[in-house]
């Protein structure tokens, strides 16, 4: 694949770049947390984003080189960020593959000096569904290292029920198709609702993704959704731009 021998060109020249977009207190309005995503721009063609270079690198195995760049540099840059805020990493199925994923984890927060409830690890169904004994073993060490754990994509089919059962999340973050339509179809409210519910009696804290309008911030309040992701508060920004962010709010 061509654009393989780019990725790894490109995380060795430092064309990489984690921007971060924050989590916030639907009542407070407070920065609770920020998700790390990928930026790549190509020297050439330009910004490639995560949803076309992600796949190729799960399919070469180079995810698990990508993935430690970003647990390092994702740690690094929140041990900048005021105590209160912790940093959400997206993992891929095949880190889970790894046997060195703790070894890699604890790394990152060593070399960072980070502590482990200051860091999310964002997984969806794929990486639950096939979960052999190791896998189901490595995630439970992680969270007894003090490490939170979000299921991410939530109602989309990648991250859905069967999940719940055998693993023990902290945080579920309600997929962003089910915001887009909320102020049209009562349907959506209904089944937000239910999640809420759900997410509740099992001890989950619930993000929603995709918050664009005041409209839906008011629903989802409304609702008892405790924490918001989306453009209405930020867009994903650089990370200059969210410790100035973080700094200011503080
Ligand atoms: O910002 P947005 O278009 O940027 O992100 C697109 C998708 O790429 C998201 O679904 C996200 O889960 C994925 N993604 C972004 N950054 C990372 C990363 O560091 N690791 C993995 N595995 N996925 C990422
Ligand atoms: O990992 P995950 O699929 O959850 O990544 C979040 C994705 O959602 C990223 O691509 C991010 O840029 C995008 N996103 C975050 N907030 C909004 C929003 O308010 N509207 C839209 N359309 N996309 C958003
Ligand atoms: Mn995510
Ligand atoms: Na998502």
């Amino acid at each position: 694949h061509a654009l393989e021998s780019d990725l790894r060109a490109a995380l060795a020249n430092g064309e990489l770049e984690l921007h971060y977009q924050p989590i916030v207190d639907s009542n407070s309005g407070t920065v609770v947390s920020c998700e790390a995503l990928l930026r790549w721009r190509h020297p050439v063609s330009g910004y490639i984003p995560p949803s076309e270079f992600i796949p190729v690198a799960e399919d070469t195995g180079l995810i698990v080189q990508l993935g430690n760049w970003v647990l390092n540099e994702a740690c690094r840059e929140a041990r900048r960020w005021p105590q209160s805020v912790s940093v959400a990493v997206n993992m891929s199925p095949r880190q889970f593959s790894d046997p060195q994923l703790a070894f890699h984890v604890i790394g990152a927060l060593t070399r960072s000096g980070l502590p482990a409830h200051r860091l999310e690890l964002e997984i969806t169904e794929s990486v639950t569904l096939g979960a052999t004994h190791k896998i189901v073993e490595t995630i439970d060490n992680l969270r007894q290292l003090g490490i939170r754990l979000s299921i991410d994509d939530f109602g989309t089919g990648y991250s859905s029920l069967s999940s719940l059962r055998n693993f023990a999340f902290d945080k579920l973050k309600i997929d962003r198709s089910f915001v887009s339509d909320l102020d049209k179809k009562a349907e959506s409210t209904a089944i937000i609702r239910a999640i809420v519910g759900m997410g509740r009696s099992i001890g989950m804290a619930i993000v929603v993704e995709g918050v664009e309008t005041e409209t839906q911030l008011t629903i989802l309040r409304a609702e008892g959704c405790d924490l918001i992701q989306g453009y209405i508060f930020s867009r994903p920004i650089a990370a200059p731009q969210i410790r100035a962010m973080l700094a200011a709010a503080e």
